[in-house]
């Protein structure tokens, strides 16, 4: 096939992978949105040729965009979250969702470990106090013993499952909420997070973003959690509410917090930024060769499946419907 017969891909921004868009490149023809000096012109231009999208998690794709795409059949997204994909506007168009489930569990819930260690024990603080040359004058502050804590795990899908296996290495007490208790799971179950919250000693996030968990976790969760509690958030920064954190973190009403997701990330307030109880990372939970690998080989598959056989090979629930 020439590049002039191969299906028409529409990749909306930068991938996170760049061995990922040259394997596009080589097996689709491929235009990326984010290249354009116009894209609304180059979409009212161009839009009627593309039969696919991809796009990531953290990008995600907007209803007018899938309006401006008439023949849009597949869009294979890079990552697990959907929550800035327009599910609905897809389904409506009979659209298939392709994702990346599963490939990420053990990387987002090591970095979960990561953030608890280090707020608790400041591994990246001690370090910026050795480069400063501060421990020939000084001895670094002590920490908060991790192992034998309470352990609170907001979501219990597959990465709150990574997360639960891993805590019994620190011989922790888990407990979890969840919309309903999770099947076949024998760990505690909190139906309510305020009461998890004042339980737990580290409150970790691993529920899906989107509409119906924006700001689950409030001020009333942040005072449940208490001054000696943790919050660690490798899920998304919606379901925070960002500056009842910043005040609770600031008049120390809970102890710390490690956090890789943001309200509106790349940018990352100030006020955050200036406090010392605070662990940051740039939405990296996934972020290692291997996965980020085994996601890019998830997008190439359901995209080859899907104009091989007319399905992805794994679908977001529920946009599979095949007339
Ligand atoms: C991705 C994520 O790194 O999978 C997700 O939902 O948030 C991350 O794993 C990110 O979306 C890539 O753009």
């Amino acid at each position: 096939m020439t590049t002039a017969t191969l299906p028409r891909i529409l990749q909306i921004g930068r991938l996170p992978l760049p061995a990922l868009e040259a394997e596009l490149a080589a097996q689709f023809n491929v235009s990326c949105l984010a290249d354009q000096p116009n894209p609304a012109a180059f979409l009212a231009a161009h839009g009627a040729q593309f039969s696919g999208v991809v796009t990531t998690a953290s990008i995600g794709l907007k209803a007018d965009v899938i309006a401006a795409l008439p023949q849009l059949q597949v869009i294979s997204s890079f990552g697990v979250g959907f929550d800035a994909l327009d599910i609905d506007a897809a389904k409506a168009r009979g659209v298939q969702v392709g994702y990346t489930p599963g490939v990420l569990n053990d990387c987002v819930a090591d970095l979960a470990f990561g953030l608890m260690l280090d707020v608790s024990r400041g591994i990246a603080a001690s370090d910026r106090f050795v480069r400063r040359g501060e421990w020939r004058q000084a001895k670094f502050a002590l920490g908060t013993r991790v192992s034998g804590k309470r352990l609170g795990i907001v979501g219990m899908g597959r990465i709150g499952q990574a997360v639960a296996e891993r805590a019994a290495g620190f011989r922790m007490e888990v407990g979890y909420h969840n919309r309903r208790p999770a099947e076949g799971c024998a760990l505690s179950y909190f139906e309510s997070l305020t009461a998890l919250a004042q339980w737990a000693d580290y409150l970790v996030l691993t529920v899906a973003g989107g509409a119906g968990t924006r700001h689950l976790v409030n001020d009333d969760v942040l005072s449940a959690l208490g001054p000696n509690g943790y919050l660690i958030n490798v899920a998304r920064g919606s379901v925070v509410d960002e500056a009842a954190l910043i005040a609770a973190l600031a008049e120390r009403r809970i102890a710390g917090a490690g956090l890789d997701v943001f309200a509106d990330e790349p940018n990352v307030p100030d006020a955050l930024m200036a406090l010392d109880n605070v662990v940051l990372t740039p939405h990296t939970a996934s972020a290692t060769h291997e996965t980020r690998r085994a996601m890019a080989d998830l997008v190439l598959e359901n995209l080859q499946a899907f104009y091989a056989t007319g399905a992805v090979r794994v679908p977001v629930p529920g946009t599979a419907a095949l007339p």
